[in-house]
């Protein structure tokens, strides 16, 4: 789906979920924005219960002058219906007739049927998903400072102030440049009074399990447990935090702390919430929502304090010696000198799916780009001895290609055109084993993350060096290694 489809449409009615947020008001606006630059007049509409009473989002709507209208229904001559960062006919909007509709939201899918849904979880707001919309449609956001800064301001407010960042595009809408006088005034009118009472209330109210703090707040706006969460990882005995609360029949809302190297906040979210709702984040702060009960959620937070093998790549005994030999298949793969794409010493950033990998640019450091697109950096002389140079141009079929950013200018650059194809030499040897648990590895290369491997993952390491071990893929494994004889 694309927005120039839909302006095919005249009288277009843009409508928020019930309870509005920053992010379905701000994505709103901004698409009233865009149809506006192909001269459609559209409305802003929501209804519901009640009508918007927190305190940031109406001063949100003073500053960008936005008009939104509570209703009880639209206009008989509606032609085209489209539901923002909410699904028609779904549980969290009202439900206005109308023939011709469509759907821009980053929730999980809760419809089937219509021709005209753009809908996509992966991406942590609905801000995101209009401004890559709006990109697609070369809309200048320079020119229109207030876009900018309604997109910035629902990205923040759904990210808990840009912590819980999960898509590479997030990340991307994170750098545009906003109003930052306006943002400041915003993040510090969050709450009300009635709102630090239930934080008050929620921080006496614990539970935890051994070094992971449970803590759980009466039914409140996810900012209200992020605001709570912050304030109780500042206590010296705990190592992760989760305080939650109930919402609806049997949801609970969480958000995650997490001051461990031992334990990344995006991973436990994940954990807790897999296969019953979602949940993500960063290092140290996620988010989650699952529809289960609270004794659910405890469960699962027990569950994950046994559920994994940790292995310090160089002190953990992995026994790798006796497993079997693998040679990797000569598949060619990407890689990418970092002093061809900046300057020698450039403190840079390599903004990859599964996360931000914090590098120097430096003639001794190259990146590699896996089949999947998957990224990791290389020494030259281990890089020189493990791959031939091929000659032809790099190209990639992987979802998603990793941009590398200079952290001080600002500058960003594609991957894709500075790298080259390489092919392994034929004596890249490893040994590996199949894991059928799940596996944090420390490698020698990152002693504050970890890999994480899942059942069907394969421990490895290069045959010269079995202290230096890592995860691999399953698929990637069996795709390209195969075994060899002892
Ligand atoms: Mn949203």
């Amino acid at each position: 789906m694309t927005l120039q489809e839909l302006a095919q449409n005249k009288n277009i009615v843009l409508q928020c979920h019930d309870i509005p947020d920053a992010d379905t008001v701000g994505a709103a606006f901004a698409l009233q924005q865009f149809f506006k630059s192909k001269e459609i007049e559209t409305q802003i509409v929501y209804g519901g219960r009640a009508p918007i009473t927190k305190p940031s989002l109406l001063m949100l709507i003073d500053a960008l002058d936005i008009k939104i209208d509570f209703v009880k229904e639209i206009p008989a001559n509606t032609d085209l219906l489209i539901t923002v960062d909410c699904q028609y006919g779904a549980g969290n909007v009202q439900k206005f007739e109308c023939k011709n509709w469509a759907v821009i939201d980053h929730h999980r899918a809760e419809i089937t049927e219509g021709n005209n849904t753009e809908i996509r979880p992966t991406l942590a707001s609905c801000a995101t998903l209009v401004w890559d919309l709006m990109q697609k449609e070369n809309y200048d956001f320079a020119a229109n400072p207030l876009v900018a800064d309604a997109l910035y301001y629902g990205l923040f407010t759904d990210t808990n102030g840009l912590a819980e960042l999960r898509h590479p595009l997030d990340r991307d809408l994170a750098d545009i440049p906003h109003n930052k006088a306006l943002i400041k005034r915003l993040k510090n009118a969050t709450i009300t009074l009635p709102e630090l009472k239930i934080i008050s209330n929620a921080l006496g109210n614990e539970n935890s399990i051994g070094r992971i703090g449970l803590f759980k707040a009466e039914p409140c706006d996810p900012n209200i447990l992020g605001f709570t969460s912050d304030v109780v990882m500042q206590v010296n005995s705990l190592d992760c935090v989760i305080v939650y609360c109930t919402v609806g029949d049997m949801g609970q809302k969480l958000s995650v702390r997490s001051c461990s190297r031992e334990i990344m906040a995006s991973e436990i979210a994940g954990f807790v919430c897999a296969g019953k709702g979602s949940g993500g984040g960063n290092i140290e702060k996620a988010g989650g929502f699952i529809k289960e009960s609270e004794s659910y959620l405890i469960a699962k937070v027990k569950e994950y304090t046994t559920a994994y093998d940790l292995i310090y790549a160089g002190e953990t005994a992995t026994n790798l010696e006796t497993e079997k030999r693998y040679r990797k298949k000569p598949i060619p793969v990407g890689f990418v000198k970092t002093t061809d794409m900046f300057a020698s010493g450039s403190a840079l950033t390599v903004r990859t799916l599964e996360g931000d990998i914090d590098l120097k640019a430096s003639e001794d450091i190259y990146i590699m780009i896996g089949i999947e697109g998957e990224v990791y950096p290389i020494l030259k002389h281990k890089f020189n001895k493990n791959y031939t140079i091929l000659d032809t141009k790099y190209e990639s079929k992987a979802e998603y290609i990793p941009t590398v950013i200079d952290r001080i200018s600002g500058d960003k650059r594609n991957i894709l055109s500075y790298a080259h194809f390489c092919t392994p030499k034929d004596d890249k040897i490893v040994k590996a084993r199949q894991i059928s648990k799940l596996t944090k590895v420390f490698s020698y290369w990152d002693t504050e993350k970890y890999f994480s491997g899942k059942p069907g993952d394969y421990l490895a390491a290069n045959e010269s060096d079995l202290a230096d071990c890592y995860i691999i893929n399953g698929k990637i494994f069996v795709d390209s290694y195969e075994e060899i004889a002892s």
